[in-house]
């Protein structure tokens, strides 16, 4: 290990759908953390470890800030603010628009945190370039001597130049993880994430906000033939679980086998699927079920 080998936690902060989980997945070059444009995509913390020859770079993304109303909401912003404590460095992910009062209202919370900062402008795919430099030079002027990067976590471009402004502002350190580790996530969680996710995809309204995904078996005895996963998941009310289950079995199927090639890919094992949707009545708002369904210490 070089003396001057770098290590440090990076947390991806920013309000809802601003692309946070969609660059941790471009950072580690594989899909880590469920993507969805519905907010509240995110429940937990989720660290993505990036190795470089010379550093150990420890992102860690977050359920966004969000007002703490609600139970659950108000477990998301714990995660949000617990990564910060822990950070090296703060990376302010914004949309490709000109600061709004959000941010004016962020601005003086970002500072009081004493992290080294860099602000990413995402999504630039979406506008036109002669739009981009009056955006930059907007945002320098609200961050002076802070790093604007300008990316997207979509196609990629831009996400070289930020990690080289991190690596200068991770403190020496040897690494925390071995090397070929990219999360500190068990597959099970992992799972139970991808089928949240296709959920997510198929449903709209309050249904999303309702889910919650608990794998009960994990049965990798003939790993990598097959793997067995039974997995559950919870709604609030039985209205919710006919909408899932869908005419004839029909939207569960879908999810159930999108969810699978997902699984597949994640393990590289065959998978056998075992989906099935019950009511929780009201999970959001029990302590019990809070902690049964992981999202309570
Ligand atoms: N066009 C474009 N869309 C993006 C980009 N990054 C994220 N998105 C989309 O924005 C939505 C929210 O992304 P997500 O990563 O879940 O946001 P998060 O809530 O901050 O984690 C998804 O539909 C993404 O596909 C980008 O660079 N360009
Ligand atoms: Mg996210």
């Amino acid at each position: 290990m070089p003396d001057d080998f770098k290590c440090g936690y990076v947390a991806l902060m920013g309000f809802p759908n601003v692309g946070k989980s969609t660059l941790l997945n471009r950072l580690v070059g594989g899909k880590l953390s469920i993507t969805s444009p519905k907010p509240q995509t995110t429940r937990h913390r989720l660290l993505g470890i990036v190795n470089l020859p010379e550093a150990q770079l420890l992102f860690i993304d977050t359920p966004g800030v969000l007002d703490p109303k609600g139970a659950l909401n108000a477990s998301l912003v714990a995660a949000a603010l617990a990564a910060l404590s822990e950070a090296d460095v703060v990376v302010w992910l914004v949309e490709p628009r000109a600061p709004a009062l959000d941010d004016q209202v962020l601005l003086p919370r970002l500072r009081r945190l004493h992290r080294p900062l860099i602000v990413a402008i995402n999504k630039i795919d979406t506008v036109a370039k002669p739009r981009l430099l009056p955006l930059i030079s907007a945002y320098h002027e609200m961050f002076p001597a802070v790093p604007i990067i300008p990316l997207s976590a979509l196609l990629g471009d831009g996400v070289a130049e930020m990690v080289a402004e991190i690596l200068k502002l991770l403190p020496a350190s040897p690494p925390l993880y071995p090397p070929d580790q990219d999360t500190d996530s068990t597959e099970r969680f992992l799972v139970a994430e991808l089928i949240r996710e296709r959920v997510l995809h198929h449903t709209s309204e309050e249904i999303p906000h309702a889910v919650a995904v608990q794998v009960e078996e994990f049965d990798e005895g003939r790993r990598p033939y097959l793997v067995k996963i039974r997995a559950v998941i919870f709604v609030e009310r039985d209205s919710q679980k006919g909408i899932l289950i869908g005419k004839q079995g029909r939207m569960l199927k879908a999810i159930g086998a999108e969810a699978r090639g997902e699984i597949e890919a994640l393990l590289g094992a065959k998978v056998f699927l075992d989906l099935w949707v019950k009511v929780w009545k009201n999970w959001r708002k029990d302590p019990r079920a809070l902690r049964a369904l992981g999202y309570r210490g």
